[in-house]
């Protein structure tokens, strides 16, 4: 693997154990072999609502990527784009890279809160029911973004060109941990072997360091 222009350079994640957006930037490290330190707060704790988050990031959610320069960078898309850059992970064609963008944008408007919010509610908070209507109309907004991927995945092995990019990094985890909001993707060939074929990249990190 070409050495990241990142390399040996000080990262540090602004995180929460479970976050699948804070996932993301764990992932990226992982396949691009940066080392991250965690910074781990606590939601439900309130964590995210002290002064000392604030100047982490004023917006109040994590992941924030506290950079080599010694700035805090919030929003995962923009901290993949920051870690991508000069690798193959983003791809510096103008079209490739356009792709890429396209499909960031797909994951924060289409596809993340329709996974996100079920599995919150009834994964992690245990606040809401599977067949709850408002879980139902989650689901059925997030089976309509996950159809739309496994269309374009089949006959392909990523999202974007022939190699994996932050695209599929910022895909990844949401779609993966489907079931825990009620979902059942088994129906969706295309995606379940893109799945496997993320979780066999070198480097894979999983959610959870024990698991
Ligand atoms: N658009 C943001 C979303 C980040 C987000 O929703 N983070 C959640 C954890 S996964 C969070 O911090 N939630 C706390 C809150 O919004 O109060 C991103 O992609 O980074």
């Amino acid at each position: 693997m070409p050495v990241h222009p990142l390399a040996g350079q000080p990262l540090e994640l602004a995180d929460t154990l479970r976050s699948g957006n804070a996932w993301k930037i764990r992932l990226a490290c992982g396949y691009m072999g940066l080392a991250l330190r965690r910074r781990t707060f606590d939601i439900v704790q309130g964590d995210l609502e002290t002064e000392a988050f604030a100047a982490i990031n004023p917006w109040r959610q994590v992941p924030a990527l506290l950079t080599p320069e010694g700035l805090w960078l919030a929003e995962s898309q923009a901290i993949l784009w920051y870690l991508g850059q000069g690798t193959s992970w983003l791809p510096d064609a103008r079209l490739a890279q356009a792709q890429v963008s396209s499909w960031l944008s797909f994951e924060q408007t289409q596809h993340m809160h329709a996974f996100a919010q079920p599995r919150l509610l009834i994964h992690l908070r245990g606040t809401a029911r599977v067949d709850d209507p408002a879980m139902r109309e989650w689901r059925c907004q997030g089976m309509k973004a996950a159809a739309l991927m496994d269309a374009h995945l089949a006959g392909r092995e990523f999202l974007v060109g022939d190699a994996p990019t932050i695209a599929d990094i910022a895909l990844y985890p949401y779609t993966s941990m489907a079931h825990e909001g009620g979902y059942d993707l088994s129906a969706l060939r295309h995606v379940h072997a893109w799945l496997a074929r993320m979780r066999a990249l070198p480097g894979f990190t999983p959610l959870l360091e024990t698991a």
